[in-house]
């Protein structure tokens, strides 16, 4: 569990700027201030996440509220935990942002905006934002989560951005199912695949542009849309204005943001982005031994199933001698979480915990469990969800190459006092 409030703050603060002298203080300060982002700002705080080198800024850039700092160019920002905790759905200004390049889009005129769908299709078709919500709207309640969502607590340690648990949220999304989108193409035979561009693209020439794929039987299931409003509003330009592809149950590098290209293929795309990363290991709990390799790898699916106590954070304090109402999150691949299970004592005995309301099988679900500390003192809960195919978290942290899919019981340490 994240202990965004670790330590003293201003113990964390003097460890920063330790930090930012080390680095040169422009590198580590300056760097918030991003001109790509003129308006985006440090906000005058830091927190330190729970593993080695976690201090963080906190920073708010456009359409958002203070979150925490990963990287500024490009702006990877991470969802403070306690918001999960402030409701089922996860507000947009308060929602995670993910880019793997630099050259994004700060600016986009919906008037002027198009959508190729290209390919192997009977008519290539260009289309307004307009014209695409002229097709009629659908709402779906979707878990977003990045895979690398928690890879800082990875066990060895793996590269990549070190995220504590703030990389996922939760929201309506309104859009178009893909299937009416490619219908309306009319897709030829020979098509395997459909591949996904964006609007945003490497700062020099030479990298790799963010194109992703999805099976051919995927695109078509009626449910992955291209979604241009989320918890009702625009979608904020950082996730992916004017439209951006939803992938129900699936891991995030899926959800192509600021789509500009839709295009039938006839063969499975091998770019980087499909072929060399985000790929788990191709089994079962696509997991090796810690610090291992992969032999055989595929690329990555639907989310593993996962729960969280969001009421108390870990090294909070609850009452001794009185009922609290415990609470938090579950989700899993949209199989749909069936039991959410909490312990008080370390995993040895589990009690079944009520779920809230159910918003469908893509969304967070809400538990809760009223429960009573009979004395004072230290307290380890745990909470597990199980799911309708059985799926369930590991007591201990499952481990690959890239810190991708975590989903071990998490474990809260409270005090009752
Ligand atoms: N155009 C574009 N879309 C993208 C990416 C990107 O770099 N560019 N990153 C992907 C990854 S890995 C994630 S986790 C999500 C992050 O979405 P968000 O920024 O809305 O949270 O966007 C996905 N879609
Ligand atoms: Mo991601």
């Amino acid at each position: 569990m994240s202990k965004h409030t670790q330590g003293t703050k201003a113990g964390a603060r003097r460890q920063f700027l330790q930090m930012a002298g080390v680095m040169g203080a422009g590198a580590a300060l300056g760097s918030a201030s991003l001109n790509v982002f003129a308006a985006a700002r440090a906000a005058p705080d830091i927190v330190n996440l729970p593993f080695a080198n976690g201090l963080r800024q906190m920073a708010t850039f456009p359409q958002k509220r203070s979150l925490i700092l990963l990287t500024s160019r490009p702006p990877q920002l991470e969802t403070p935990f306690a918001v999960y905790n402030d409701g089922i759905f996860t507000p947009n200004d308060a929602f995670f942002v993910r880019y793997h390049w630099s050259g994004i889009p700060t600016n986009i005129d919906p008037k002027t905006y198009r959508v190729a769908i290209k390919g192997l299709v009977d008519t290539p078709l260009s289309l307004s934002l307009e014209d695409i919500k002229q097709m009629g709207a659908v709402k779906l309640a979707a878990v977003h989560q990045c895979s690398g969502n928690s890879r800082g607590f990875s066990n060895p340690r793996v590269p990549g951005g070190e995220l504590a648990n703030g990389a996922m949220g939760n929201a309506v999304w309104t859009g178009v199912p893909l299937k009416k989108v490619l219908e309306k193409a009319g897709i030829k035979a020979g098509a395997v695949q459909v591949t996904f561009n964006g609007l945003d693209n490497p700062p020099v020439g030479d990298g790799p542009d963010l194109i992703k794929a999805l099976d051919l039987n995927h695109a078509m299931d009626g449910e992955v849309m291209l979604a241009w409003a989320m918890n009702g509003a625009d979608l904020p330009m950082l996730n992916g204005y004017p439209l951006r592809l939803v992938v129900p149950g699936y891991y995030g590098t899926y959800w192509v943001k600021h789509l500009s290209d839709i295009e039938v293929v006839d063969k499975p795309l091998a770019n980087f982005w499909m072929a060399t990363a985000y790929r788990v290991p191709d089994n079962e709990c696509a997991c090796v031994a810690p610090g291992g390799k992969m032999e055989k790898s595929r690329p990555i699916g639907r989310f593993s199933i996962r729960s969280f106590i969001t009421s108390v954070l870990d090294g909070g304090k609850i009452p001794a001698g009185k009922s609290t109402l415990l609470r938090g999150i579950a989700f899993d691949g949209g199989y749909g979480v069936t039991d959410v299970d909490v312990s008080a004592d370390g995993g040895k005995t589990w009690h079944r915990a009520k779920l809230g309301k159910d918003y469908g099988k893509y969304s967070f679900r809400e538990w809760t469990m009223p429960f009573k500390p009979a004395k004072h003192g230290a307290l380890e809960l745990k909470v597990r969800a199980t799911n309708r195919i059985g799926q369930t978290q590991p007591m201990t942290a499952l481990w690959n190459p890239s810190g991708y899919m975590r989903n071990v019981v998490e474990t809260t340490h409270v005090t009752a006092v």
